[in-house]
C-alpha cells in the first residue's frame, strides 16, 4: 500500500509572500559533474547561437500548431517554426509565470526552491542556466535576458543571478504597455514605446553586438493583460474600440493582435539577422503557463492559467533551426519547462544530459525514439502556504489539491478533464485505472520524498 503524504506545505517565510527582493537561503545547486564529450558531439552544428523566446500567458487553445481553440492568431513567424520544425503536444509548465521562469533558470522544481506562486522571490544562491554555461561550455556564450524578468523586485537580481546584459520590465505587468518601468543595467526609466517593440529593439540592438555565440532569453509580457489594442501595423484585427468597456466586453480578439504583433516583431527580429547567423540559431518558442480565464476558448471555466489543469498548464513549445532536423512534425513525448535548462546547457556543449529535475531533449530534435520522461509533475502554490499537485503519465493524470481532495483523468480519451474517476459516484476504480493511479502515486512519492 503507498503512503502519500496529503499535505504538502510550501515553507515559504511568510516574509517572502509579497514579492520583495530578499533572498531566501537555499540549498547550492547540486553540481552535476560535465563529461569529457566534445562539444555539439552528435551535432553537425557548431556552438550555435540559442534563441529563447518566451510568451506570457499564450495558451494551447490561442496557439497556432495546435488543434484546441477556433480562434487563432495569424502568426505566419511561428508558422514558419512550426513547418520547419517540432511541436510538442505535452509540454507542461507551472500554472503560472514566476515558478515557470524559475523552473527553466534553475532546472529545478518549484518545491526545491520555494519559487511557487507569482512573485516569490528567487534565490541568488541558486546556479542559473547562463552561470551554468558559463562554468560548463568552452564555447564561449554571451548572453543576455531581455523583457519580463518576475524572479524579484530588486534591479541587481538579474545581475546577482550571472545574466551578462538585462533590460526590460522586473515585475509581472505593465499598466500600460505604452507606459511602463523600462529596467536597463540596474537603473529604471519610463519608457512609452509598445513594449513588444522596445524589447524586439533590444534583443536587436544585443543581437547586433556579438561576435561570440549568444544565448537571449527574450520574454515578451505579450499576450498577458491589460488587453490592449497593439498599433495597427503590427497585427491584423482591425480598428477596434479601444475603450475599456468595449475591451472587457470581448477581449478575445485583443489577446489575438498582441500575439500577432509579437509574432511581426519576432519577424523583424529575424529578419535583422544574417542569412548564417539565423541558420545558425535555435529558437525555442515556449509559454509561460495556460490560458487567463476570460479568453480561454474550449477548457471548462476556471479551468485555466492558475490551475493544474490543463488549461493551465499545457503549453506551446516549438523548438527550430539549428540542431533540429524534424521539420513540420509533432512530438507526443512528455516535457517540462524544467527540461529547457538541460536542454539549452547540452546544446550549449556543457556535456550534460540530465541535472537536477531537468532532462535534455535535444536527441528528440533529431529522432523520435527518445523516451525522455515516462512521468511529468507541475504544481502550485496559494497564499496559505498549500499547493496543488499534479503528475501524469502516457495516458492518466492525477491531481491532489491543496485541501486533500483528488482527482484522476484518463487524458488519452478525456482530454479536458471531463470525468474524474475519483468521483464517488464513479467508484471503484477500475483494475486498469487503479494500476495506473497506483504508479502515479508511486512516482509522487519519489519526486517529493
Ligand atoms: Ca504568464
Amino acid at each position: 500500500m503507498l503512503v502519500l503524504p496529503l499535505m504538502f506545505s510550501c515553507s515559504n517565510d511568510v516574509s517572502d509572500m509579497n514579492g520583495d527582493a530578499s533572498d531566501t537561503p537555499e540549498e547550492d545547486i547540486e553540481d552535476a559533474m560535465p563529461t569529457d564529450e566534445e562539444m555539439d558531439g552528435d551535432s553537425t552544428v557548431s556552438s550555435p547561437n540559442i534563441l529563447l523566446i518566451i510568451a506570457d500567458d499564450m495558451g494551447l487553445d490561442a496557439s497556432p500548431g495546435y488543434t484546441l481553440g477556433s480562434t487563432k492568431p495569424n502568426m505566419p513567424n511561428l508558422e514558419q517554426m512550426i513547418n520547419t520544425g517540432l511541436t510538442f503536444t505535452n509540454a507542461w509548465a507551472y500554472p503560472t509565470c514566476t515558478p515557470t521562469r524559475a523552473s527553466i533558470l534553475t532546472g529545478k522544481y518549484g518545491f526545491r526552491t520555494n519559487v511557487l506562486k507569482v512573485d516569490d522571490p528567487l534565490a541568488t544562491s541558486e546556479t542559473s542556466l547562463q552561470q551554468y554555461i558559463d562554468n560548463n561550455s568552452n564555447a564561449g556564450y554571451s548572453n543576455a535576458v531581455i523583457g519580463k524578468w518576475h524572479l524579484s523586485r530588486d534591479p541587481d537580481h538579474p545581475s546577482a543571478m550571472g545574466i551578462g546584459y538585462y533590460a526590460g520590465l522586473l515585475s509581472g505587468a505593465v499598466q500600460d504597455y505604452r507606459n511602463w518601468n523600462l529596467q536597463e543595467d540596474g537603473s529604471t526609466s519610463i519608457s512609452t514605446e509598445y513594449t513588444t517593440t522596445k524589447f524586439t529593439d533590444l534583443a536587436i540592438d544585443w543581437i547586433a553586438q556579438r561576435d561570440t555565440p549568444w544565448f537571449l532569453w527574450l520574454a515578451y509580457n505579450a499576450p498577458h493583460t491589460p488587453f490592449h489594442l497593439p498599433p495597427a501595423e503590427l497585427h491584423s484585427q482591425g480598428a477596434l474600440p479601444e475603450d475599456e468597456a468595449s475591451i472587457n466586453a470581448n477581449p478575445l480578439p485583443y489577446y489575438m493582435a498582441a500575439m500577432e504583433a509579437m509574432d511581426t516583431e519576432v519577424g523583424r527580429l529575424l529578419d535583422s539577422m544574417s542569412p548564417a547567423e539565423r541558420e545558425n540559431t535555435l529558437i525555442v518558442f515556449v509559454g509561460d503557463n495556460g490560458t487567463p480565464n476570460q479568453v480561454r476558448q474550449e477548457y471548462p471555466n476556471r479551468r485555466v492559467k492558475g490551475t493544474v489543469y490543463q488549461g493551465g498548464i499545457n503549453i506551446p513549445m516549438i523548438v527550430s533551426g539549428a540542431t533540429v532536423d524534424r521539420m513540420n512534425e509533432t512530438e507526443n513525448a512528455l516535457v517540462h519547462v524544467t527540461d529547457l535548462f538541460a536542454t539549452i546547457a547540452d546544446v550549449s556543449g556543457a556535456g550534460i544530459v540530465e541535472i537536477n529535475d531537468s532532462k535534455s531533449i535535444k536527441g528528440l530534435f533529431g529522432s523520435t525514439d527518445s523516451g525522455i520522461r515516462d512521468f511529468a509533475y507541475t504544481e502550485i502554490g496559494n497564499e496559505m502556504g498549500g499547493m496543488d499537485i499534479t503528475i501524469r503519465n502516457a495516458t492518466h493524470k492525477y491531481i491532489l489539491f491543496s485541501n486533500g481532495s483528488e482527482a484522476l483523468y484518463q487524458l488519452s480519451n478525456d482530454p479536458l478533464e471531463d470525468i474524474n474517476l475519483l468521483n464517488t459516484n464513479r467508484l471503484p476504480l477500475s483494475d486498469a485505472d487503479s494500476i495506473q493511479r497506483d504508479a502515479l502515486l508511486e512516482e509522487l512519492n519519489s519526486i517529493r520524498n
